[in-house]
């Protein structure tokens, strides 16, 4: 063939010039220790559950970070308080966003009011220490490092000082995000959430000033497991949200500073997945696992409305030790991607004959009211301790923000009733208890009408509530009156 045909020789021509644009345009570096920085700006810190402005486009900077030092009392639950260790004044500590390439000029300042020294290890950085041998900076001090971001992904920092594992259980570790050159992709809504474990000298729930307990710590043995540094950070009117449609990113970080989380959103899919915040992506993920000194990205659209919970599916540090968020979506129902209940009935697997005897004056087994209320009180401890715990929780308190108190619940005292309509039909909407308003879920409690009466006895005659002895009959009468 004669390579010298003209049209030929000028499309060849045309193809090289187009090829050489590209790879202008997309310079790529092998070594990302070579990208050159253009600029300086100040980075912009967040606190959770917020994160800074995507990188977007802009090209590799001098990014100055500023970073205080907080020893301050706040808030693990209600009637509870810790001294906590922040990095910015947050448990987890500020949101810090990059891009691969940026020369990052870190400053570490630790306040006059501080007790302690500190510094600080990026998980980010590659060098000694990962900044913690440059950073190390007593009360009333600051320290100042440079580092290049070299490798695009969601790290881990804390504090390295000895001893380490007590400033980490302190609340001291966040998330720094390396984006790659052009950002990740576009969302919607991008939240900030990172799990911790915290040990202290009196149980879950203890009221007053709790401090820090080494030998639980040692022995992993945590009173607290939570989302953003306390019980409810993200529950109630501190939950995220999202609308109908739209897409969702959680850069998702583990503080520890023992326990691995098992993070999983109730009733959602992880559509991707970033697994320990790196490069490699997931698809159609249930549960990721997030290591103690971890991260992952997580993305998912969300496509019907309703309340979604965050947990660490080991589930009794959700239910039990604070490990519970809610993403609240609001729009448009799809009754396609979920109906909600079509149908309701009675199921008869012996066949329709025999569900309709009316057992209140042909049972022979258990006559009416047989029992007397210590009997019940016992069989109603049994039933609430395998069925209504979970939510309600031992003595009867609650939730804040999730599950309403059964104890000393003027709303249960008002009317026994409705307490029985609601173990028999569930409850959804808003109710208010004892002052404190609740708009979730309870599902119908799948137990027989004697059971009902039985736990329900319980509940009234525990924690301070109005001693009704509620029959079988008066179930039956409140089943029979729909
Ligand atoms: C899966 C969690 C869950 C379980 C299990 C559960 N509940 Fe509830 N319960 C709730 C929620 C959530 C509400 C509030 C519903 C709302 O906001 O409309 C509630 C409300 C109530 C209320 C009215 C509000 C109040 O505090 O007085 C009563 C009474 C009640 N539940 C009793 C029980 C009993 C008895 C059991 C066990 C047989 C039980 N629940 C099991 C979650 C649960
Ligand atoms: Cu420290």
């Amino acid at each position: 063939m004669k390579l010298s045909n003209p049209p030929c020789t000028l499309l060849v021509c045309v193809m090289l010039v187009l090829t050489s644009c590209i790879n202008n345009e997309k310079k790529t570096y092998d070594n990302p220790a070579e990208i050159p920085v253009s600029r300086e700006m100040v980075a912009e810190l967040t606190s959770p559950p917020n994160v800074p402005t995507p990188v977007g486009v802009r090209k590799a900077k001098k990014l100055i970070v500023n970073m205080e030092i907080l020893e301050k009392e706040g808030t693990m639950t209600d009637g509870t308080t810790y001294n906590y260790w922040t990095f910015g004044g947050s448990v987890p500590g500020s949101f810090i966003r990059t891009r691969v390439g940026d020369e990052v000029e870190f400053t570490l300042s630790n306040h006059p009011d501080n007790k302690l020294p500190h510094n600080i290890d990026l998980h980010a950085v590659t060098g000694p220490g990962g900044g913690a041998t440059s950073s190390f900076v007593a009360p009333g001090h600051e320290k100042k490092f440079n580092f290049k971001t070299l490798n695009p992904g969601l790290y881990v920092y804390h504090c390295a000082t000895a001893p380490v594992g007590m400033h980490i259980a302190n609340g001291m570790y966040g998330l720094i995000l390396v984006e790659p050159a052009g950002g990740l992709p576009q969302v919607d809504k991008e939240y900030y959430i990172m799990q911790g474990d915290f040990y202290t000298k009196g149980e879950n729930g203890e009221p007053g000033l709790q401090a820090f307990d080494m030998q639980k710590a040692v022995d992993e043995d945590a009173d607290y497991v939570v989302f953003n540094g306390k019980v409810g950070a993200l529950t109630g009117d501190n939950a995220i949200t999202a609308n109908v449609g739209e897409t969702v990113r959680l850069y998702v970080g583990n503080g520890g500073p023992n326990l691995v989380s098992s993070f999983h959103v109730i009733g959602e899919i992880f559509d991707k997945v970033m697994d320990e915040g790196g490069s490699s992506i997931n698809k159609n993920v249930q549960t990721t696992l997030i290591p103690a000194g971890g991260a992952a990205i997580v993305e998912f659209r969300v496509g019907v409305p309703g309340t979604f919970i965050l947990v660490d599916h080991s589930i009794f540090r959700a239910f039990n030790k604070g490990a519970l968020g809610m993403l609240k979506v609001e729009g448009e129902e799809n009754k396609t991607i979920y109906s909600g209940v079509v149908q309701e009935g009675i199921y008869h697997p012996e066949g329709g004959g025999i569900q309709e005897m009316p057992d209140s004056d042909t049972k022979v087994a258990t006559p009416k009211e047989s029992k007397t209320l210590a009997e019940k009180m016992k069989s109603g401890k049994t039933i609430y301790m395998q069925t209504c715990f979970a939510c309600h929780q031992a003595e009867g308190q609650g939730i804040p923000n999730a599950f309403p108190p059964l104890a000393k619940s003027d709303y249960l005292n008002a009317d026994v009733n409705r307490a029985i309509d609601i173990v028999l039909r569930g409850k959804t909407g808003e109710i208010t208890v004892n002052g404190e308003k609740y708009n979730s879920v309870m599902t119908r409690q799948a137990i027989s009408n004697d059971e009902i009466a039985d736990v329900l006895t319980y509940v009234y005659n525990s924690w301070g509530n109005n001693k009704t002895n509620v029959t079988k009959a008066q179930v039956d009468q409140v089943k029979n009156a729909h």
